[in-house]
């Protein structure tokens, strides 16, 4: 997840696509920028101290979801198979699962070399026999994965319902990219979020703490620190709110003042009550999903809940 800035020397310079999405964002109404740029070095910090927080059920249902049906799994995907994690790997899901499948290699991308490197090292030291090949890419799109994996069939893992972040639009067109880049025979392992109760699903994206509030607003200390922005920071609240027609979370930075301030050379103005929309975290019902996926190209095998229902694993064949 970790994208980090580019360094030049002693200067740090932006990204130029953060720069584009910030002020595209900015002009446009109602105003948006990319969740994407949530990520810099503090956004990622404050997203794992997230996924420790009380009321973030996601990462813990999930992770327990995944230590009692990871047997099972092993058995429905057969031996041998090269498990491709769409995202770093960094996450304490990925050993649970490398542990019970006993892959033939394991293959990690991510757009962030840096980190993809990093987490790599650590699961090596883990899995000292198993062959690990990070793989640098934008996985939004089909790619050809490493010639060293080319005859095995292939598990897709992409956990943490991160799938949830996108339009379904966009998820469906993610779908069929990884069907392409994973070929014949392959499977797919994908964490998904269930639809709730607003309250739960408010709470979680809005903990008591205001962790979940220092990640939103970290958006505009990012774009002061990288973008010569202006923003007063003090101005703008996160606000988490249930989009019921369109089963998603939504993040929003409001102000609470007019407001006036430049980002990149560019002057704006804010007027209290508008909002910066900042993310989107949809939420799939058992059907829903399995209507996803088959527009994204798979077919569903199985599908694993807690006892709560709140989340859900699904394996989807090619
Ligand atoms: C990364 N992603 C799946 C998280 C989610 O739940 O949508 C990001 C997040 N935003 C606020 N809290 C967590």
């Amino acid at each position: 997840m970790l994208k980090p800035e580019i360094e030049d020397g002693d200067m740090t310079l932006a990204d130029p696509q953060f720069r584009a999405d910030v002020l595209s964002g900015l002009e446009r109404r109602p105003r948006a920028i990319p969740a994407r740029w949530f990520y810099d070095h503090r956004g990622s910090e404050l997203f794992e101290a997230i996924t420790d927080l009380p009321e973030y059920y996601p990462t813990r249902t999930e992770t327990a979801i995944l230590h009692d049906i990871c047997g099972e799994v092993a058995g429905l995907v057969g031996e041998g198979r090269a498990v491709v994690e769409f995202g770093s790997g960094s996450s304490t899901k990925t050993p649970i699962l490398l542990g019970c499948v006993a892959p033939s290699a394991y293959v990690p991308i991510d757009i962030s070399g840096e980190f993809l490197r990093e987490s790599s090292r650590a699961l090596s030291a883990q899995f000292p026999d198993l062959l690990v090949l990070p793989f640098e890419a934008d996985f939004m799109r089909p790619m050809a994965l490493p010639r060293a994996i080319a005859d095995a069939p292939k598990l897709g893992f992409f956990p943490g319902s991160t799938i949830g972040n996108m339009t379904p639009l966009m998820a469906v067109d993610l779908l069929r990219a990884m069907r392409t880049s994973l070929g014949e025979g392959a499977q797919l392992l994908i964490g998904m979020d269930r639809i709730k109760d607003a309250g739960t699903l408010v709470e979680a994206y809005d903990d008591a703490a205001g962790v979940t509030g220092k990640f939103n607003l970290n958006l505009l200390e990012r774009v002061n620190r990288e973008l010569d922005g202006t923003v007063p920071v003090e101005g703008f609240r996160h606000v988490a709110r249930w989009n019921d027609d369109r089963a998603r979370i939504e993040m929003h930075l409001e102000a609470t003042r007019d407001m006036k301030f430049e980002v990149a050379g560019q002057r704006f103005d804010i007027a209290a009550g508008e909002t910066i929309h900042t993310e989107n975290s949809h939420k799939y019902g058992e059907r829903d999903a399995r209507i996803l996926l088959r527009a994204g190209g798979w077919t569903p095998l199985k599908s694993w809940t807690d006892a709560e229902g709140k989340f859900a694993l699904y394996l989807a064949e090619a």
